[in-house]
């Protein structure tokens, strides 16, 4: 919910009316920023608690530009690689740009292969199809400040590289994502498919309270996000 307020002063001395207009002013502290937290018959928790796991699904609403970029207008994911059949994998934000598909555990593998790097779990969901230049943004409840290590869930066809924001601002300008292809794995699309985990991508600091956190994706893209992990370190 958005509060606008308009003061009117009158300044001594002048016939003037000087007007102080502050427009924009969300009751939620974070400015002319109108996105809101992702909730849906799930998930309803609201913004997502630092120190934790931020799950990369669950970017906030509010739409193209203000939410996320997307480089098209279709979710190739949801109703499109999986099929709409009424189930909530298939069809999560069906109608939304961002490109979100979940880990299958299958026979022949498909997230399940002995290539993963670290242990991955089956039906995560994951902003995947991603390229330079898109974003998705998320409304954060930092529940201790100080500085974080942040580690990624992610596989990366190719060495890519991502930034992170904190309220709009970069703080950590692009970190390199290493590739987690396998020459191994004769499976084409598969290369889209080794998980793999780093603990410390990048070290930020953060203020306690409701802000946005962004990720972009900056080089090469091909690279699916499963969950970023904040961990407090002092
Ligand atoms: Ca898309
Ligand atoms: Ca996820």
């Amino acid at each position: 919910m958005k509060r606008k307020y308009l003061s009117i002063l009158v300044c001594p001395g002048s016939i003037a009316l000087c007007l102080i207009i502050i427009l924009g002013c969300n009751s939620n502290g974070l400015g002319t920023y109108s996105g809101t937290p992702y909730e849906d018959s799930v998930y309803g928790e609201g913004a997502q608690i630092i120190p934790g796991k931020l799950q990369c699904e669950y970017y906030d609403q509010g739409g193209e530009g203000i939410a996320f970029h997307d480089s098209d207008s279709v979710n190739s994911g949801s109703g499109g690689l999986n099929k709409a059949d009424g189930s909530y994998l298939h069809e999560f934000r069906i109608h939304e740009a961002v490109d979100i598909s979940y880990t299958k555990f299958q026979d022949p593998p498909i997230d399940n292969t002995p290539y993963n790097f670290v242990e991955q779990e089956k039906d995560q969901l994951y902003v995947g199809w991603t390229e330079p230049g898109e974003w998705t943004k998320y409304t954060i409840h930092v529940d201790k400040e100080g500085t974080y290590d942040l580690g990624l869930m992610y596989t990366a066809n190719q060495d890519g590289k991502i930034s992170f924001s904190v309220n709009d601002l970069d703080v950590t300008g692009p970190i390199e994502v290493p590739s987690t292809f396998v020459v191994a794995d004769t499976v084409a699309f598969r290369q889209w498919h080794h998980w793999n985990y780093i603990d410390k991508l990048a070290q930020i600091q953060l203020k306690k309270g409701i802000q946005t956190f962004t990720i972009h994706t900056v080089e090469i893209g091909s690279m699916n996000y499963e969950f970023v992990n904040f961990k407090l370190v002092n």
